[in-house]
């Protein structure tokens, strides 16, 4: 009965009730501003770039194995701590789990911070080639690159020993062989004929790992995470002596790129001017930016709290004031002060708005907003 239950509940999708997500925990570190954002489903809507993005991944994995790859988007953001981390190895001190990283609703509990945290769920009910996509939360610093939300895609896919059996080779080299031609085969399906190239690297859950990074307008650009799954994980989750590999990629980023959008706010922007833009099923459409208008910056200067103080603490306080209206938040200054041994950081903030023009006026509300909560919940002295 209990399995039913939490599979019945992984499934429903759209907004998640309030008090499911905003509670008085302790532990608790969700926003109001961050809760706004569930339920949003933009990798759902036909015409958004998300969306297109995620169908175009979907045909070419559906051209290359029709009928093997299981879809799901529609899985919830709330997952246990176990699932997000535990399940999929992450060492009990890595940083991904520290509250100023991760939104955790309890102990227990997080809003998931990448989508792997679905992998072990999926392997228990049987899935062997499957693509998940969703929303992801992650406590971030602010530039137009970073959001505390994103979308992710991951992909897992389980061999049987007969597959590196009759191939004759070492069952993990088969498997990064297999996905690394499955990868680059996504990249040219994606940007056409582009050059990439692996860097290696490390994932709690793979072994061995690597990176993609694609050539594209003259830089090398990371574009997804991935690696042969760790045994562990097949072992304990149903598939022993099979192998998988597994990948997990930013769709922002892979839209920025894709389809030339410079700020990763525009996602969210409900103006008919970012919205008509895009069309489902058009790969080819290259943002067109509206007037941009100017940035206001306002800098703000205070003693650091003995303890506790995070620039991630400081970017939450400055969007939970500001919402989408800040572009970015830069330290740009910093000293220790010889006789007190007190630290004083200067911050820089970029205020604007994508669609209008700011009024000084509410500038300075939003500017005294953040100097209030600052010295309120992060206790720093203001200078
Ligand atoms: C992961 O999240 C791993 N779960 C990926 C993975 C899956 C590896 C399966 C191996 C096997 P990472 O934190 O690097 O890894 O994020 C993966 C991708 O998400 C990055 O390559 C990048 O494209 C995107 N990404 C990461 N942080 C952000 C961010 N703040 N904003 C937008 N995109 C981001
Ligand atoms: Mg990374």
């Amino acid at each position: 009965h209990r399995r039913f239950k939490a599979a019945r509940a992984s499934a429903e999708v759209g907004t998640v009730p309030r008090e499911e997500v905003l509670t008085s925990d302790p532990y608790n570190n969700v926003t109001e501003n961050i809760f706004s954002k569930i339920g949003a489903n933009l990798h759902l809507r036909p015409d958004h770039p998300l969306c297109i993005l995620k169908e175009a991944i979907y045909t070419y994995f559906d051209d290359v194995q029709p009928g093997l790859w299981r879809k799901f988007d529609d899985l919830k953001p709330v997952v246990t701590t176990k699932a997000n981390f535990d399940e999929v190895l992450v060492p009990a001190d890595h940083v991904s789990r520290s509250p100023n990283d991760t939104y955790y609703i309890d102990t227990d509990t997080v809003l998931r911070c990448h989508t792997s945290a679905h992998q072990t769920e999926l392997l228990r009910q049987g899935e062997a080639a499957f693509l998940v996509t969703g929303d992801v939360y992650r406590r971030d610093s602010i530039d137009q690159s970073h959001y505390p939300v994103f979308h992710q895609m991951e992909a897992l896919r389980v061999y049987k020993p007969e597959a590196w059996e009759d191939a004759g080779v070492e069952g993990t080299q088969h498997m990064v062989t297999k996905l690394k031609t499955a990868l680059e085969g996504m990249a040219k399906h994606l940007f056409g004929d582009v050059e990439c190239r692996w860097v290696d690297a490390y994932f709690p859950f793979t072994d061995p790992s690597f990176e993609l990074e694609i050539y594209f307008n003259g830089e090398w650009l990371e574009v997804l995470g991935c690696g042969v799954v760790e045994q562990q994980i097949l072992d304990k989750n149903g598939w022993s002596g099979h192998k998988a590999w597994a990948f997990g990629l930013g769709l922002e980023r892979l839209a920025m790129i894709k389809f030339a959008i410079n700020d990763i706010r525009l996602f969210w922007s409900s103006d008919k001017r970012f919205t008509q833009q895009f069309k489902s099923g058009d790969l080819n459409t290259q943002f067109k930016p509206y007037s941009k208008f100017p940035p206001c910056f306002k800098d703000v200067s205070f003693w650091l709290p003995s303890d506790g103080f995070t620039e991630n603490n400081l970017c939450e306080v400055v969007r939970d004031q500001a919402g989408d209206l800040v572009e970015s938040v830069t330290l740009v200054d910093a000293f220790t002060h010889p006789k007190t041994g007190k630290t004083s950081n200067c911050f820089r903030i970029a205020y604007r708005s994508m669609d209008r023009s700011l009024t000084d006026e509410e500038i300075n509300g939003l500017q005294d907003g953040v100097r209030t909560s600052l010295s309120d919940k992060l206790l720093v002295e203001l200078r």
